[in-house]
């Protein structure tokens, strides 16, 4: 886009390839996150020093963080992303869950908003909802707070250590209650929606791959959705898109059980896997998000976006393939795979040393083809491509995976990975 960058990275990051790419960097503190990327006035400065116009706050850190973005703007900087006020009422997930819900999108059924302090009240509306039932934190997301209680006698309980467990980790503990879906697969409709009230979707993806609430393969489009539903599903996002006045790009986030899709959350950031959309549609999201931030009215309406073939994404991570352990230390040689239809976004060189700080995630792998099969098919070839000496990583799990019967049916949910993990 002709836009000079700013990298910035904390102590230990200084050798990251992506600071070594930029045009300038900063070093904003030291490894720890909370003293250097979570750091607001210290990332604040850093824009400051190097007179930028703008801050794209990435996928993790404060990337979902309305304070932040609501700094960034007092400080007179573009934030890459939605409204302060998008991000903090999708941040509250009783109030994402209603908004979405009156916009016309389905729920899973549960209470009317947050629970009360008579538990003699959230058993009545528990047995009214039907055992099982899921106690979630509002300013959850991600799953702490999580608690499952399969019939009355577990409520009182799941309630008390939802309770602490999301006042430990968010100061707030504010609870709503679902009923629990057993199986289903956890599908995503990618949204961008600009500041004149124009949005459109991108079509969904399938992240239902995951072990512990971490994502390994997600794939776009999701199997077995007919183009007429992910057309009705996706007009619903596009219409709670202008309903709420957001803009930017956006992730809803469904619970697929065969039948229904049931709305649990949004996401206000670009994602790790949005690289499987820009597969299938040819679009740039990031890209798109900067036209956005600056103003700019969507270049592209619905009718434009065309779903080319297939694309799927291994998120490679320096973890034992069978403990799950991070491994971090020196990689020795690296060789990323290529040909036609392969996208490797990393940081990674032969040399570079993965801190145990942050995130195991090294490497995206990203496979398309005309098809799921050829898609299928150069992940394979790709997989067995990829050296990285020195580490461990999850390149087996995945090759193990992409050997499987059913998971090249693609009948899989939530519980497949752990399902075959267990055995
Ligand atoms: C659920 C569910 C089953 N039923 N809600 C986990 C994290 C949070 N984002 C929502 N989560 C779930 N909510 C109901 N009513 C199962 C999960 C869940 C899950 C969801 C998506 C992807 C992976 C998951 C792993 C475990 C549990």
């Amino acid at each position: 886009m002709g836009i000079a960058t700013v990298a910035l990275h904390s102590e230990i990051d200084r050798e990251a390839k992506y600071v070594k790419l930029a045009d300038e960097s900063v070093c904003i503190g030291p490894a720890p996150a909370h003293l250097s990327y979570l750091n607001i006035p210290a990332v604040i400065a850093a824009a400051e020093v190097t007179n930028a116009n703008a801050i794209h706050p990435g996928y993790g850190f404060l990337a979902e963080n309305a304070d932040f973005a609501e700094q960034v703007e007092k400080s007179n900087f573009i934030f890459i992303g939605p409204s302060p006020q998008a991000i903090r009422r999708m941040g509250d997930k009783i109030e994402a869950i209603k908004r979405m819900c009156n916009g016309g999108l389905h729920r899973v059924p549960g209470s009317d908003g947050a629970l009360c302090d008579d538990i003699e009240k959230t058993k009545e509306q528990a047995r009214r909802i039907g055992y099982p039932v899921l106690i979630k934190a509002a300013a959850g997301g991600g799953g702490k707070g999580l608690r499952l209680a399969e019939d009355e006698s577990q409520l009182d309980n799941a309630i008390r250590i939802s309770k602490i467990e999301s006042n430990l980790n968010f100061g707030n503990t504010t609870l709503y209650m679902e009923k629990f879906l057993h199986n289903p697969r956890h599908i995503e409709m990618q949204v961008l929606a600009d500041k004149y009230g124009n949005a459109i979707h991108l079509g969904d993806r399938d992240c239902s791959i995951q072990r512990r609430r971490q994502k390994l393969i997600e794939e776009a489009p999701s199997l077995g959705i007919s183009d007429e539903q992910r057309q009705i599903l996706g007009q619903q996002c596009t219409k709670a898109c202008q309903n709420l006045g957001y803009f930017g790009a956006g992730t809803f986030e469904f619970l697929y059980d065969g039948k229904e899709f049931h709305f649990i959350e949004m996401n206000t950031r670009v994602q790790v896997e949005h690289p499987v959309t820009e597969a299938i549609t040819g679009i740039d999201i990031v890209k798109e998000q900067i036209h956005i931030a600056a103003g700019e009215a969507l270049s592209k309406r619905q009718d434009d976006i065309e779903f080319r073939g297939h694309a799927i994404e291994c998120r490679i991570n320096a973890e034992h393939p069978e403990t799950f352990k991070p491994s971090p230390g020196a990689v020795g040689r690296y060789h990323p795979p290529g040909g036609p239809g392969v996208r490797v976004d990393t940081h990674l060189y032969s040399g570079y040393e993965i801190p145990l700080h942050y995130d195991s995630l090294i490497a995206k792998l990203i496979t398309h083809g005309s098809d799921r099969k050829e898609a299928l098919a150069r992940m394979q070839g790709a997989l067995e491509e990829m050296i990285i000496d020195g580490i461990e990583t999850t390149i087996p799990i995945h090759q193990r995976i992409l050997a499987k019967k059913k998971f090249l049916r693609g009948a899989v949910d939530i519980n497949y990975l752990e399902r075959i993990l267990a055995r």
